[in-house]
């Protein structure tokens, strides 16, 4: 733990409290002179730190950033979130995650920044990523399952960040399949799974999620949407508060996937789908499109389509739209 880290602890220990410069530096191991510079690097990023002669400094306020030690704090996972690496901007978190892998990044790290200048959509488009307002988070896993299961993984984080969206903020998200998150029929948040593997082997999966949550719908594409937008309050949402329920959330159902598979979540993922019962195009990266009934989401987290002439298919990825 870092000994800012370590200090903002202390103050949030006990929030109303002053603590003395003794009694802080005395805790740490270090000198009243290095304190003051660690309590104004915190000032610098944000951080409102009181200090009363005789009485000694109190925390006043945190800023409105996605910061790692805010994340970190107290947050009840078993493997997300233990590592954060957080960013004021970055190309894509889903690169500097990658990266972090790639040189042995344990599982559950977690990537964040308040920005993205190139984020990433599937099949090479683009993920707007407004400075401030969003959520742009990429995670470490290192799951032991086969490359033809990663797509559940994209599965099991849609399902944890609509329980995440809806708990938080009591706002009814969806999910079409596979990737996207849905508010009130438009597009709030979406989901790239990236995986390095052999034939039979996954090394790691970068599991990246961007949520429009204080987004302007000005600064979105046309059909996009975000959570402030959806609902009747003008006040802006912690970002942090719901990176947190997103991790614990995420931490809960990826467990459950790594011990008994997709079915551990199928269920819940059915109940919350938009696209289940409804009239769709799909299309898929090699060109294929078709039409028909979305009428199940299979044991393997594959969407089966029953074409117009009775006859059914299966697919494990794709972009469906919303016929009728
Ligand atoms: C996705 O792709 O929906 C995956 C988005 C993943 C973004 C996260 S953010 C953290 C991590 N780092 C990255 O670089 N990426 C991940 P796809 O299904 O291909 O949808 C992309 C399409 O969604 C675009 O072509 C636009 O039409 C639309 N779009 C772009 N930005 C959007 C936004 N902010 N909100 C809603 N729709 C958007």
């Amino acid at each position: 733990m870092e000994k800012t880290d370590k200090i903002l602890d202390l103050f949030k220990n006990d929030k109303d409290a002053y603590h003395s410069g003794e009694e802080i530096s005395a805790s740490l191991g270090i000198s009243r002179q290095a304190l003051w510079k660690h309590i104004e690097k915190l000032r610098e990023t944000g951080y409102a730190i009181e200090a009363v002669p005789h009485l000694g400094y109190k925390l006043l306020g945190v800023p409105d950033r996605v910061l790692a030690p805010e994340i970190k704090w107290h947050l009840n996972t078993k493997t997300l979130g233990k590592t954060v690496y957080s960013y004021e901007a970055v190309g894509s978190t889903n690169n500097i995650a990658y990266k972090l892998a790639e040189e042995g990044a344990r599982e559950g790290t977690i990537v964040i920044a308040e920005e993205q200048t190139k984020g990433k959509g599937r099949l090479g488009r683009s993920w707007i990523s407004p400075d401030a307002s969003g959520i742009y988070l990429s995670c470490i896993l290192r799951p032991e399952i086969l490359p033809n299961e990663v797509p559940a993984i994209t599965l099991v984080a849609a399902v944890s960040a609509v329980k995440a969206i809806r708990e938080f903020s009591g706002i009814k998200a969806l999910i079409k399949w596979p990737n996207d998150i849905i508010i009130a029929d438009r597009k709030a948040g979406g989901i790239l799974t990236e995986l390095k593997a052999e034939m039979d082997r996954v090394n790691f999966a970068v599991l990246g999620i961007g949520i429009n949550v204080n987004t302007k719908k000005s600064n979105l594409p046309k059909g996009a949407t975000s959570l402030k937008e959806e609902s009747k309050s003008s006040r802006d949402f912690s970002r942090v508060d719901l990176i947190r329920a997103f991790l614990e959330a995420m931490d809960r159902e990826y467990l459950k996937f790594k011990k008994s598979g997709f079915s551990a979540i199928r269920s819940e993922l059915k109940s919350y789908s938009c696209t289940l019962g409804r009239y769709v195009k799909i299309a898929t990266s090699n060109g294929k499109k078709v039409q028909g009934k979305a009428t199940d989401i299979n044991k393997s987290g594959a969407l089966v389509i029953k074409l117009d002439n009775g006859t059914k298919q299966l697919f494990l990825s794709g972009d469906v739209t919303l016929l009728r």
